[in-house]
């Protein structure tokens, strides 16, 4: 497979959509300095900016001038040969020198992720620091941009490696069992020191899983979603939050049925709000599912905010407390025109207006505590996806088959850790990884 990328040449736009004041458009392959040659005359020196006119090679005329950059495999991004042109951010500049491209022999608009998938290739970074980098990109808050970038550079894949190694160390131990196996009780005996070690293995990736999904929840954003009675003001209270028009806000009751998120930065975590369909009973069945997908909300939410009327005051249905535990607060809401009576006083968490804004900063603040409390600020989680929870998983449900597993019975102890060896050689991509690699490199624009 490599062979083959390597014979052809990619290029793509790697900064964002024109008009730009500068766009840089990368080549990546053996053409690189064939290209060079042809558009600017020379090759320039590796790692030096270098200033030059680029002239289409058949018409001679000129395109653009362009600051431009040579990076000499290995030591480039994709280890190949790369080339940046650092062109002005026209659209037809843009489509010109693109154009250009397209004539050189085995040259081609790169893929999805592909110059990211050629740098793996060529080792020059693993899995979870493709992950990293795609996170990185993605990144719309603070605690997630130093989350992606740890991970970008490589912290969970040493942790990962070196679990890998002991685990390696344990099949060692394990397979030299095999050399005593005429010998009465000796295999047993040899295998069996291999527990101990298998042991605080399995403890220490518990210790990874029991995290409360912080990784994730960051990764995803921390999620909160507003219930209660139709016309309690939620969709105002959304409108509030983001501090813009978008959700339909009307005194009729049974206004929202469609799910609406926000996406909110709170002192740098980043904190999902969704909107839900008023919860009561009702014949509409469009808004029958609506109400069933509040309940759906509600359940996989991080933190469930009640809503209460203040002009028809209810307490949280005793279904939401069911289904949502402890992650309920509770929020009065229009408060300028309806007072919180003393029946109440106890029952509330906060108490608003969304028309007025009254309480709106202490409820947000929080919102964010909450969610900081959950998530931190992006340092130190382990695991950032479910793809690294299934395969730790695996890992640890091998190991445990290895503990509780027969030691008389040396060939199939091996075999369960080298299974949790495998799971985790999975995660960097050290072992045969193909069908988790296209689902990894299509999360990328054209041109990483
Ligand atoms: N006075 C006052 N009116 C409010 C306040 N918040 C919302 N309202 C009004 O209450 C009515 C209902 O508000 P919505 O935000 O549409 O209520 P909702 O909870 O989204 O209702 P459904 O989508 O039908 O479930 C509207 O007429 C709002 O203007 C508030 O803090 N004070
Ligand atoms: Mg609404």
């Amino acid at each position: 497979m490599t062979g083959l990328m390597q014979a052809t040449t990619i290029y793509a736009l790697s900064t964002g959509a024109a008009p730009t004041g500068v766009a840089i458009i990368r080549v990546s392959g053996p053409a690189v300095e064939a290209i060079f040659k042809s558009l600017c005359g020379f090759v320039p020196k590796p790692r030096r900016a270098a200033l030059s006119a680029l002239h289409d090679p058949e018409t001679k005329a000129l395109i653009d001038e362009a600051l431009v950059l040579y990076f000499k495999g290995p030591a480039s991004f994709t280890g190949e040969d790369v080339a940046e042109f650092h062109i002005h951010g026209g659209r037809a500049v843009i489509a010109a020198l693109l154009e250009t491209l397209s004539h050189f022999p085995n040259c081609q608009m790169a893929e999805r992720g592909e110059f990211s998938r050629r740098g793996f290739f060529n080792g020059k970074l693993d899995l979870m620091e493709v992950e990293g980098l795609a996170d990185l990109i993605a990144a719309e808050t603070d605690a997630q941009r130093r989350q992606a970038l740890t991970q970008m550079q490589g912290a969970q894949s040493q942790f990962f490696e070196t679990l890998r190694e002991k685990i390696i160390h344990a099949i060692a131990m394990v397979d030299s069992a095999l050399d005593f196996s005429d010998e009465a009780d000796v295999p047993e005996e040899i295998a069996g020191a291999a527990r101990p070690l298998a042991s605080d293995l399995l403890s220490e990736i518990e210790r990874y899983l029991d995290d409360g999904n912080r990784g994730e929840i960051l990764r995803e954003g921390f999620h909160v979603v507003l219930a209660g009675l139709p016309n309690a003001g939620k969709s105002r209270l959304l409108n509030a939050l983001a501090a813009r028009d978008v959700a339909i806000v009307s005194e009729e009751a049974g206004t929202t049925r469609d799910m609406i998120e926000v996406r909110l930065d709170i002192d740098g975590v980043p904190v999902r709000v969704t909107d839900t369909a008023g919860l009561r009973e009702t014949e509409s069945l469009v808004e029958k599912e609506g109400i069933r997908r509040s309940f759906a909300q509600l359940e996989i939410s991080e933190l469930a905010i009640w809503i209460i009327d203040g002009t028809a005051p209810q307490l949280v249905p005793e279904e939401v407390v069911e289904r949502c535990g402890g992650k309920v607060m509770t929020v009065w809401n229009k408060v300028d025109v309806s007072p919180v009576p003393m029946a109440f006083v106890d029952e509330i968490d906060f108490k608003i207006s969304a028309e007025t804004g009254l309480g709106l900063e202490a409820l947000l603040s929080a919102i964010g505590a909450r969610a900081l409390e959950r998530v931190g600020q992006g340092e130190g989680a382990i695991v950032t996806r479910a793809r690294h929870r299934d395969l730790l998983e695996l890992a640890a449900a091998q190991l445990r088959e290895f503990l509780d597993g027969d030691l008389s019975d040396t060939e199939l102890r091996a075999e369960d850790l080298r299974r949790a060896a495998f799971a985790i050689g999975r995660l960097t991509g050290k072992v045969d990884v193909e069908d988790v690699l296209d689902k990894i490199f299509l999360e990328f624009c054209i041109g990483k």
